[in-house]
């Protein structure tokens, strides 16, 4: 670090010296590595790589240490030499940090990287999603294809974005979610399950094309059943049909249909599953389908997802206007910010023409499956407020916070807690942590029963190098 900030310091007197120079000039890419600092009031821990990040995935280790597992594309003096290579890098941020290669080059056929608890105890596998085949590592370090299907895999994550239950290995496929385990005999990777999912027919394209809804894992406890959310999928513009699957242990899930029904003609436009009142719900933003007014404000709605064998779809728990015009992004979650014990909507919406500041709405919960007609607000100086996150606790209290992207700059603003207050947050951020440029992804790095999570963010060092960023906040 030393000697980064002297060379830094030495670019500094070169750039001040021939100011004419475009800035970007003024720095070398930084050398390849981990680096932890403090920063900000917070821990900051930095991996650059040489290379693009394509995926990540989080590995438990022995006593607890987390690593990181990364899948980058390869820096080329050469590009025309086709297709773009991609390595794999194991991140262990503990102590200074410690960033090294795991296996040889891939095609970019290699996708997502994905870990599974190994045979014995702190022992992980690193698996690699390219195409229809999963690749793991041989005896010499080789990736060698180690289960296929007939279509391409994904990786399944928790409804917060962050890694799913660890005791098993959930894979979406064309039609299909999957969960393999390692055989305890002989250390093969077996399907324990498979269930076929919706399909979607998708005719935006001009042709014809098939797809399955997202697959999400609830955020439940490792003493809960797992719990996978199949959708949401929209029906006709009124119903909402959600797939709840339920397994338990290594058995035969059960499966459950859930439907609702939106009270006017829309369009959703984001969603989010959440569990609100201890049980399985549906967020989502609307807009109305018959007449796009360029003015038009978004619509939120709370749905509790209860099988229906009928059906007809249940109408929604909420169902409020936001002060967040269409073409801006929100962000929703579940918190209980008065102190009652009950569930409240939280919701966070860019406000006027040029969102030059996010209004933080709460629906106070009544218990009874409705909400107090009057809703607390604050409005936040946060200049579009767009890509924010109300599903992680970063703070450890374990209400979830406000985390905004603003910029550069990660700001968080974990929730006012109070029977009396008219705030939902304060407004000043409690933490303010910035960056040479960010990407606009927040993400949890660890798993939901988890107090605080730890968070992934993305973006470019000075020297534009690829640089992943896990923060702990105090
Ligand atoms: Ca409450
Ligand atoms: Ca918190």
């Amino acid at each position: 670090v030393k000697r980064r900030r002297l060379s830094w310091a030495i670019l500094l007197v070169l750039a001040s010296a021939s100011r004419t120079r475009a800035e970007e000039e003024d720095y070398a890419p930084e050398p390849i590595g981990a680096s932890v600092t403090e920063q900000d009031g917070v821990t900051l821990y930095e991996a650059i790589l040489p290379g693009d990040l394509v995926d990540w995935a989080r590995m438990s280790g022995g006593g607890g240490d987390a690593s990181m597992v990364l899948l980058a594309t390869i820096e080329r003096d050469d590009a025309s030499e086709g297709a773009v290579a991609r390595q794999v890098w194991l991140w262990s941020p503990g102590g200074s940090g410690v960033l090294s290669q795991v296996g040889g080059p891939l095609s970019d056929a290699a996708t997502h990287v994905m870990t599974l608890p190994g045979e014995k105890v702190g022992q992980a596998r690193i698996l690699v999603a390219a195409g229809p085949s999963l690749l793991g590592l041989g005896d010499h370090g080789e990736w060698v294809e180690v289960f296929t299907d007939d279509f391409d895999i994904f990786p399944v994550r928790d409804q917060r974005g962050g890694p799913p239950r660890e005791e098993l290995l959930l894979l979406r496929s064309l039609g299909a979610v999957q969960a393999l385990r390692i055989n305890p005999g002989d250390a093969v990777l077996r399907t324990a399950w498979q269930l076929d999912l919706p399909l979607m027919v998708d005719r935006e394209w001009g042709g014809l094309r098939l797809e399955t809804p997202p697959v999400s894992v609830g955020s439940l406890g490792s003493d809960s059943p797992l719990r996978l959310m199949v959708g949401p999928e929209v029906q006709g513009m009124r119903r909402i049909r959600s797939t709840l699957i339920e397994a338990d242990g290594m058995g035969a899930p059960e499966v459950a249909e859930t439907w609702n029904m939106l009270s006017s003609l829309e369009e959703v436009e984001e969603s989010w599953y959440v569990e609100y009142a201890g049980a399985p719900a549906l967020v989502v933003t609307t807009l109305l389908a018959d007449k796009h007014g360029v003015f038009e404000k978004k619509k939120l709605r709370l749905f509790s997802l209860t099988a229906d064998r009928t059906r007809a779809g249940s109408g929604p728990l909420l169902q409020t206007i936001t002060r967040t015009r269409n073409w801006y992004r929100t962000c929703a979650g579940i918190a209980d910010v008065n102190g009652d014990a009950l569930d409240d909507v939280v919701s966070a919406q860019p406000k006027g023409l040029g969102a030059g500041t996010l209004w933080v709405e709460a629906h106070l919960g009544s218990g009874d499956g409705r909400f107090a007609s009057k809703p607390r607000g604050s409005e936040i100086a946060v200049e579009e407020g767009e890509v924010c996150s109300l599903a992680m606790d970063v703070t450890g209290d374990p209400t979830v916070d406000l985390v905004v992207i603003e910029g550069g700059s990660v700001l968080v603003f974990p929730l006012v807690v109070s029977s009396e207050a008219r705030a939902v947050v304060d407004p000043e951020p409690r933490f303010r942590v910035s960056f040479e440029t960010l990407s606009e992804s927040l993400r949890p790095f660890d798993p939901a029963d988890r107090h605080p999570s730890r968070l992934v963010v993305q973006g470019r060092t000075r020297g534009k190098r690829q640089s992943v960023r896990l923060i702990q906040f105090p």
